[in-house]
């Protein structure tokens, strides 16, 4: 039973209701019954698999919301700076195993879930994943959420709530095909609407010029659309259950629901059209992963997030402090990438347009205040705007903006004197070829800090994209690591490890990820490599059961299980992975009796749903896997298997599987990669490239626990100004020229021998992202990788693997940002 009320009133209010360990499996029993006929109205005879999960979550959220309430009322009264993170994706996956283990609530859970007669197993799968983002960058800032209420740090999410996340990806025929998302068809039971915190949100119109005398000039706009922001809240719990931190997520509705003059006239559909445009902006994620997504709609996704999330900013600032100057003491803005990057302007209007402040102060206001991360450096994806667009949409902020660059630009001509070429690198507009806002120029400009997420993709930040901005604003650019979160990535995906490390390393493992080096002795010690790989084994054979069920392929659990699990993207280049399949299926064939290693090339991915090369990736793999694992001379030497509707969850089954990594980006273009960070701390070995954060990766596990190849990130730039052809490279190397023969001969396309002409083209003339360059580099690291899994040093690099990535965390990643970005301190 709940406390009384006025306990719950009361700011030392307990933890949860006080009851003994022995009875907390039958409080679980007796609450998720109770869940079932009160919450879903039914007899728990006629509860079916999802009843009881929701059942079971909201059983849990009870036990959250008092922690929760807690944690935000001892903030409160510490007066705490907090943290509010905006970002347009959340990449969450299922909450309830996170929240059951953070809860050390998992073994009576569990417990009581059977006892009542249900599979747990189950129970967990019945949860849809929360796919509110593409890849990397959304499911950074969910494990950086799950990191900020481990660290106790006070922040906030603030993000869309889709109504449908990320396509659900169905291969037919070996082509992706894409369907819409459904996670709220069920309900959710995790969030809570807030139906008294609502924002309007406003676009279009004109601007009006008041002016005053004896002050400047005043700037009134005048918007000629509203649309509502309603606030979700959906708990994030930090390890151990010490901390709980608010996801805030908006979704757009229409002022009126619709029109009833229009609908007594009967147009019914006419009358609800402002309706059906206003909720369009919370609709659906932008399937894009590092591709342009230059519509308005996405502008208007942008603007309706970020206006929202800093009225609600303000607000509660205003609330608990009283004066709007000291937002920055008490609020850190963090942009992730570019899409917020109209907290910049959005800020500045309301500082100067609602409160009153002049524009000096408001622009240090704003700059203390807001900070931002950039994720890619790829000239395809970093965000510009036409200014016609931005103008009919959002007049005002182009004003503001306008007006930022007036100083700015000042200020660049004072640094570089007359020179024209760094003045229009600067400038918040970009003029070359019609005029486009730079909305990393942008965030750069309103920030106190900018940072990157390797060491080397800030350092090219520095060198590159943002020299010039970098020397105008000197010092400004730092580097944070990316990281992971061990409880997802470790804990939870992988209990068998985990309870071996806790033996090996001691039960503090759990919290102190660098006990994680007391692996390192027993790395050759024969006992614990078979205790090491017996729990990899039992992780391969679940996965091979997925297989066999979803596509029903057989795969043989002791060979080598070779990963490549990411966004399909030229860059990441899976068509390398692909090809180095076929030239290894034609070295078999022409050598049948060779001691070849058997493995398994699995590839899990989504491609952009107009990313045409991609999805040709795609149905290549698929192909070359029909054609190999159906080849008998093969003896099930080599499969590859493609596993559609790759997710977060799919990826807790995977990751844990895993021997080798695939990591194999053209140097220079992934600017961290975060899949490599779990497979290896799940003792997978890598395979990669010397990028992004595989570079701290090597420095971490020594060059003998890697597997190195290909150009670096200077040799990339050069080959490229020498041309895209590889004609010269593919006649010295007999392998690459008999794989791209076979691929054109129809070898894995008999029913259509052109259909993967593009690919052979771009291997031959357009090689832009060097994956005929690389080939031969990559097959021999292959064929050391299969040396390698006949000796025992295969095992000792796996563990050394997980011993020495303790530094992977994202809590490590999270200490820094609020040391060096946030100005938290941390106790
Ligand atoms: O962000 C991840 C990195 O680990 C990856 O290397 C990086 O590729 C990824 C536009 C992006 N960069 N840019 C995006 C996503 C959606 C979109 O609409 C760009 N994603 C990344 C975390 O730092």
């Amino acid at each position: 039973s709940p406390p009384k009320q006025d306990r719950i009133l009361e700011d030392d209010a307990p933890i949860r209701p006080e009851s003994g360990d022995d009875d907390i499996v039958a409080e679980i029993k007796s609450a998720i019954l109770s869940k079932i006929v009160l919450a879903a109205g039914k007899d728990v005879k006629r509860a079916n698999i999802h009843d009881w999960y929701i059942a079971a979550a909201l059983t849990l959220r009870d036990r959250i919301v008092y922690q929760w309430l807690q944690s935000d009322r001892a903030a409160q009264r510490r007066g705490d700076k907090r943290v509010y993170y905006l970002s347009l994706e959340f990449l969450i996956g299922r909450l309830l195993t996170d929240a059951l283990t953070n809860m050390s609530l998992m073994g009576p859970f569990r417990t009581a879930v059977e006892d009542l007669g249900i599979d747990f197993d189950a129970l967990r799968d019945a949860e849809p994943d929360a796919a509110l983002g593409n890849g990397g960058l959304g499911r950074l800032a969910a494990c950086f959420m799950e990191s900020m209420a481990t660290l106790a740090i006070p922040a906030r999410g603030y993000g869309i709530r889709y109504e449908h996340g990320l396509f659900r990806q169905i291969v037919s025929d070996g082509w992706q095909e894409e369907f819409p998302e459904q996670w709220l068809l069920s309900g959710n039971p995790w969030e809570f609407e807030r139906g008294d915190v609502v924002f309007d949100i406003q676009y279009g119109g004109h601007l009006d010029r008041i002016e005053q005398t004896d002050k400047p000039s005043r700037t009134l706009w005048i918007p000629d659309e509203t649309i509502q922001a309603v606030a979700y809240d959906t708990p994030i719990v930090g390890w151990r259950g010490h901390h709980v931190n608010a996801l805030r997520l908006w979704s757009a509705r229409a002022v009126d629901p619709m029109r009833l003059d229009t609908f007594n006239n009967g147009d019914h559909l006419g009358a609800m059209s402002e309706m059906a445009r206003a909720e369009a902006i919370s609709k659906f994620l932008y399937p894009s992963d590092e591709t342009p997504a230059g519509r308005a709609l996405r502008l208007r996704q942008e603007y309706f997030f970020v206006s929202a999330s800093l009225q609600d900013i303000l607000d509660r600032h205003l609330h608990s402090d009283g004066d709007i100057r000291s937002l920055p003491s008490h609020a850190a803005i963090q942009l992730n990438d570019t899409h917020p990057s109209l907290a910049v302007p959005e800020l500045m209007r309301l500082l100067v347009d609602k409160y009153q402040i002049g524009w000096d102060d408001a622009w240090d206001i704003t700059t203390r205040t807001i900070s931002y991360t950039n994720h890619t450096l790829l000239p395809e994806a970093l965000e510009t705007w036409q200014v016609e667009l931005f103008e009919r949409m959002l007049p005002r902020h182009l004003d503001i903006i306008y007006r930022i660059n007036v100083d700015h630009l000042a200020a660049a001509e004072k640094h570089f004197g007359a020179d024209a070429r760094s003045r229009a690198s600067v400038s918040l507009i970009d003029e070359t070829g019609g005029r486009r806002v730079r909305m990393g120029h942008l965030a750069f400009v309103g920030s106190h800090r900018i940072n990157g997420v390797s060491a080397m993709h800030s350092e090219l930040m520095r060198e590159t994209v943002f020299a010039d901005l970098n020397s105008l604003y000197p010092g400004r650019i730092t580097n944070k690591t990316n990281g992971i979160t061990f409880r997802r990535w470790l804990h939870q995906c992988n209990p068998e490890l985990t309870s071996l490390l806790q033996d090996a390393c001691g039960a503090a493992v759990l919290d102190e990820p660098e006990r994680l080096r007391m692996l390192e002795p027993l790395s050759d010690d024969r006992a614990f490599q078979q205790r090491f790989q017996a729990v990899k084994r039992a992780n391969k054979i679940a996965l091979a059961q997925t297989i066999a069920s979803q596509l029903g392929i057989v795969v043989d659990p002791s060979a080598l299980f070779d990963v490549q699990i990411k966004r399909i993207h030229e860059y990441k280049r899976q068509l390398l992975n692909a090809i180095e399949a076929v030239a290894l299926y034609q070295a078999i064939l022409a050598n049948p009796e060779g001691n070849w290693t058997p493995r398994i090339k699995i590839f899990a991915g989504k491609a952009a749903a107009s990313y045409r090369q991609a999805k040709l990736i795609i149905k290549f793999i698929n192909d070359i896997g029909n054609v190999i694992n159906n080849d008998p001379a093969i003896r099930d030497l080599l499969k590859v298997v493609f596993i559609p509707n790759y997710n977060v969850s799919a990826a807790e089954i995977i990751v844990p599987a895993s021997d080798l990594s695939e990591q194999i980006s053209t140097a220079g273009m992934e600017a961290s990669g975060t899949g490599n960070m779990k497979l290896a701390l799940n003792g997978a070995i890598t395979i990669g490239t010397l990028d992004g954060a595989n570079i701290e990766i090597l420095e971490h596990v020594g060059e003998e626990n890697i597997f190195i190849f290909g150009m670096k990130a200077d040799e990339v730039v050069q080959r490229r100004a020498m041309g895209l052809d590889a004609t010269g490279i593919i006649s010295s190397s007999p392998m690459l020229t008999g794989v791209i023969e076979a691929i054109e001969r129809g070898v894995f396309s008999p029913d259509d021998p052109s259909r993967f002409a593009p690919i052979a083209h771009a291997l031959r003339f357009l090689d832009h992202y060097l994956v005929s360059a690389d080939f031969e580099d990559y097959y021999r690291a292959q064929r050391a990788v299969d040396m390698k899994w006949h000796s025992p040093e295969w095992a000792r690099s796996s563990i050394l693997n997980v011993a020495r990535m303790a530094w992977f965390s994202s809590d490590r990643t999270i200490r820094e940002y609020a040391e060096d970005i946030w100005n938290i301190p941390l106790t």
